[in-house]
């Protein structure tokens, strides 16, 4: 390693700079798979070209200086209902940068940095033509500055250029919301790859002046990455790793800030004949999403979110890093499906829910014997 950096440090004035850090880099490549040897390299050495430096967050913190939540997730349910008005006015909103401390999943905790405290944060909703002015507070107990970018804002770094706040301190954007859709906000402070990756994202709806079609449930739902020191399932206080995060190597990948934020108690909840919309986004930092609800589907699709040009009968849509999707569909058979990731691997990742449909079967639509399939399960199972 020693090598490394004396080689760094004579490559900063030399035209063949890349060339040679790309032999460096393969030839002493530091391997994180193999967990004993993470620590064979200093973060410090890692080169950064961008502006805000990711390798400075790989920080050693105080579990203690930081507040307890529970369960960081945002309940796909929390959202506001269908705006009634019909002229734009002035909105107020208040957002709070808040750094907590809570679970990935059940044993892993990790150092989230939020908006009011959940992943994702507030589910915002304003009509076309509103003046919004939008308030970012960061709490004194952060470690970092923070600031907000919002897809739906037309200006200098979406809001950011006049966000950025030190702990302690406050500071208002206002902007008119000029264009209908979906949008994904974010945190754009320092690193904003890193403060994504760490929990800071939600949504704004910008509804068209004369609404939305009318449906009988609305949810909310974000796909988000997670980088962690330790591997998928290690258990204990987990650090943020900003090289996998380089590299594009995702830990976890989950709906609504921890795994199985959207099962069980968390579930989606819908009755046969009920119509469904889902606003569904992707923080990324890294990953495309290929939305998909296995035994669904999707009625009507607005692709990446803009309202002007839905397109019908979709079975998989894809939902950039920060962009966002609506899905709409009825729901015509009891039982329960799973939302997903259509690159199916990041299932085991996280990266799935589940939607509950109760009422009547229809025999026409789908029958079979489901206790027989059961059955026949168990046995492929003993005969392996
Ligand atoms: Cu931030």
């Amino acid at each position: 390693m020693k090598t490394n950096i004396i080689t760094s440090n004579l490559l900063n004035n030399s035209p063949s700079k890349l060339l040679i850090l790309i032999f460096i880099t393969i030839i002493s490549s530091p391997s994180y798979a193999n967990e004993s040897s993470s620590h064979s390299y200093s973060i410090k050495e890692m080169v950064n070209f961008g502006p805000g430096d990711h390798y400075q967050h790989a920080m050693n913190i105080n579990i203690s200086d930081f507040k307890k939540v529970h369960d960081i997730s945002r309940r796909a349910t929390d959202l506001p209902k269908p705006l009634t008005r019909k002229e734009p006015k002035k909105v107020t909103i208040m957002l709070e940068a808040v750094e907590v401390i809570s679970k990935i999943a059940p044993n892993i905790l990790y150092h989230y940095w939020t908006f009011n405290k959940t992943v994702p944060g507030p589910f915002l909703r304003v009509l076309e033509n509103d003046t919004v002015e939008l308030t970012l507070f960061n709490d004194e107990s952060s470690s970092h500055a923070h600031a907000i970018d919002l897809h739906a804002v037309t200006g200098p770094g979406g809001g950011k250029a006049v966000t950025e706040v030190e702990p302690g301190e406050s500071k208002t954007l206002t902007f008119k919301a000029t264009t209908p859709g979906l949008y994904v906000y974010h945190c754009a402070a320092g690193n904003p790859a890193t403060h994504i990756a760490n929990g800071m994202y939600g949504m704004i709806l910008v509804e068209p002046k004369q609404g939305l079609a009318k449906v009988d449930h609305e949810f909310y739902i974000m796909q988000g990455e997670i980088y962690t020191q330790g591997r998928l399932g290690k258990a204990g206080f987990q650090k943020f790793n900003s090289r996998k995060m380089l590299d594009e190597r995702p830990e976890y990948i989950i709906f609504n800030g921890r795994t199985g934020a959207l099962v069980k108690e968390g579930q989606l909840n819908v009755k046969v004949g009920d119509s469904v919309r889902l606003f569904v986004g992707n923080a990324g930092v890294s990953k495309v999403s290929s939305f998909h609800i296995i035994g669904e589907i999707f009625d009507q699709v607005y692709p990446e979110a803009a309202l002007s040009n839905p397109i019908k009968n979709i079975q998989t849509t894809l939902i950039p890093a920060g962009g966002a999707t609506i899905v709409e569909f009825k729901a015509d058979y009891p039982g329960n499906y799973v939302l997903v990731d259509h690159a199916l691997a990041r299932v085991d990742r996280g990266a799935w829910g589940i939607l509950h449909v109760t009422g009547a079967k229809n025999d026409s639509l789908y029958s079979g014997d489901f206790e027989q399939n059961k059955d026949s399960k168990k046995r492929q199972h003993k005969s392996h």
